[in-house]
């Protein structure tokens, strides 16, 4: 039995196209993916703004807001609800210099309507998390956007974001680079740092994904340790990632299991999840999975959160306090070496 409840997003089923290649599994109907998600254990959906109503940019503000009641009676009618809708401003041409950041204010303007839609979308699928994946925010040629101003626009759609709707909550998750060159946010630090300068830090957190915080050298799990600190953790997207290269969304664990230990244990530890958050996956498959193991690695990752969580509970935190009081750092890593190759 997990302690925690699991929330996926429907691109982590997929067609397999990348950069180099196309599709090489057929996409599935959305409704079927929801339903196997909720016969996997998940409770919640992730959605970008255009998951819950494609399309939108060609519909007025009330077609939206229909279009997001009939996918809230879709959830219901498998007992899922919506964590949190993100608006995707990555895909769109009014974006291709990113959108709050953009040096042009017509682009700005956009991606303030596509965020006030999100919220609306969010309000009727009854949720209250809006997430900044702030994926073009930065610059290709460093010498084309000055990182103060583009700072402050960031500033200015969050708090326009926080004044256009009293309840939100906007969750920045943090990436360092891909397909920006230089991240304007890329820890979580900065995600901290950006919620003070709001004029309402109680309502701007982060979402921590394990392979952003390696993309920026740095330990998910002291990255989550950091936002629970300052209780700012309010989502996650547990992946893994080969070291510094694209963004590769691995099953969660299959590189770095240590790594991979610690966040389960530092969340179990402080009790992560009390306040409703969600363990939400972000994994995608290989190229080279088949049709019919499209679910696979969502399985795997679900699987090894479980396991972990059982190591945890096993974890000998008698055996730790002695080790640390003896300093025998050597015995307590190998001691968890040993707990996490079965031996102990
Ligand atoms: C991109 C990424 C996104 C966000 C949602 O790296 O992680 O899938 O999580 O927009
Ligand atoms: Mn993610």
């Amino acid at each position: 039995m997990s302690a925690f409840k699991f929330s996926v997003g429907p691109w982590n089923v997929h067609d397999g196209a990348d950069t180099y290649g196309p599709p090489v599994r057929q996409e599935v109907e959305f409704e079927e993916k929801i339903k196997k998600f909720a016969e996997m254990g998940f409770s919640a959906i992730q959605f970008h703004d255009d998951d819950a109503v494609p399309n939108l940019n060609e519909l007025t503000e009330e077609e939206i807001k229909e279009e997001a009641r009939k996918m809230k009676a879709l959830l219901d009618k498998y007992g899922l609800v919506a964590e949190f809708v993100a608006p995707r401003l990555w895909m769109d041409p009014h974006t291709i210099d990113g959108g709050y950041m953009s040096t042009s204010s017509k682009d700005r303007e956009f991606a303030m309507w596509r965020s006030y839609r999100s919220i609306d979308i969010a309000n009727e699928l009854g949720c209250d998390k809006i997430v900044l994946w702030l994926a073009r925010e930065g610059t290709l040629c460093a010498e084309s956007k000055s990182p103060v101003e583009a700072t402050n626009h960031l500033i200015d759609a969050i708090n326009k974001m926080l004044n256009y709707d009293k309840q939100i909550k906007i969750l920045i998750e943090p990436k360092p680079n891909e397909p920006i060159d230089r991240s304007i946010c890329g820890t979580m630090g900065h995600v901290l740092a950006v919620s003070a300068a709001t004029i309402d830090p109680s309502r701007v957190g982060g979402l921590l994904e394990s392979a952003h915080a390696v993309l920026a050298g740095l330990d998910p799990s002291h990255e989550i340790g950091f936002a629970l600190a300052m209780n700012k953790l309010w989502g996650v997207h547990l992946n893994d990632q080969n070291g510094l290269k694209f963004d590769q969304d691995k099953s969660f664990g299959v590189e770095n299991l240590r790594q991979a230990f610690n966040q389960i244990k530092v969340l179990k530890e402080n009790d992560y999840g009390r306040y409703g958050e969600y363990v939400g996956l972000d994994v995608k498959a290989m190229r080279t999975t088949v049709d019919h193991d499209r679910y696979k690695h969502l399985e795997n990752s679900l699987k090894i959160v479980k396991a972990l969580e059982e190591k945890v509970a096993r974890f000998d935190y008698d055996y730790q306090k002695k080790c640390v009081e003896a300093r025998d750092y050597e015995g307590l890593e190998m001691y968890v070496m040993e707990l996490l190759m079965g031996i102990k």
